[in-house]
């Protein structure tokens, strides 16, 4: 029934309108036509959620009920140290943690808010695409009891310097999938759909406006607390300094 009237709305949506939707969501020039600069928008490596898809349930607010999130890291790409691939995990999932009142746990076992994988074929109706192309995807909350976020295992993996795609990058939009957000058309956005690397990351206005919009602002209380805890921190690494100075 509802699959039925969800393909009823899908096929009112004209191939032209849909075309524009896409268009303003890579911020081109809405001409309804596949032009050039779409064609070429279109080739360019980005996350495999859809656009189109998303505007069409545009207005259903998808968040987590509970601000303590968990994830679960399944498995690791051969292109990264375990070790370095878990602390860019811990590292994504800072970078919401830091502008809203959310906390991550890792869990080593059983089921977590945010399942993490590294797959090439796979059943969830989505199949990656080899090298290029769709880099990863992840389901908004709300629609299953837990989130997947797939990475395409035939990307090649990095901390972002050279060939390769970053990890960080990636997992930090893919996250911001995770906890409720859509895709971007503000260019310089996190939740922008097509992959760019930047040195220095920082999340844009636009990223902090959707994810506090979702889950509020990282208290002043709560922030006063971890940076009174960060100051207690460096006064006691700085202790030993100072003794074997004098
Ligand atoms: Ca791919
Ligand atoms: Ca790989
Ligand atoms: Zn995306
Ligand atoms: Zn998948």
């Amino acid at each position: 029934m509802r699959t039925e009237q969800h393909g009823d709305f899908k096929s009112k949506v004209s191939i032209a309108k849909a075309l524009k939707m896409m268009q303003r969501q890579m911020g081109l020039k809405e001409t309804g036509k596949l032009d050039k600069p779409t064609l070429n928008a279109m080739k360019r490596p980005r996350c495999g959620v859809p656009d189109v898809a998303n505007y069409l349930v545009a207005g259903g607010i998808h968040k987590w009920d509970h601000n303590d999130i968990t994830y679960r890291i399944l498995n690791y790409s051969l292109d990264m140290e375990s070790t370095v691939t878990d602390d860019v995990f811990a590292r994504a999932l800072k970078v919401w943690s830091d502008v809203t009142p959310l906390t991550f746990t890792r869990l080593l076992q059983g089921d977590a808010d945010i399942m993490i994988s590294f797959e090439t074929d796979h059943g969830d109706g989505s199949p990656f695409d080899g090298k290029g192309g769709i880099l990863a995807h992840t389901f908004l909350p709300g629609m299953n009891f837990i989130v997947d976020a797939h990475f395409d295992n035939d990307e090649y993996w990095t901390l972002g310097k050279g060939n390769g795609k970053s990890l960080f990058l990636l997992a930090a939009h893919e996250f911001g999938h995770g906890l409720g957000l859509n895709h971007s058309n503000v260019r310089n956005a996190l939740m922008f759909p097509l992959y760019r690397y930047v040195e220095d990351f920082s999340l844009d206005q636009d990223d902090i406006d959707g994810i506090q919009f979702l889950y509020g602002e990282l208290t002043t209380q709560y922030s006063f607390t971890i940076n009174l805890v960060k100051l207690m921190k460096t006064l006691s690494h700085q202790r030993p300094l100072q003794d074997a100075q004098v």
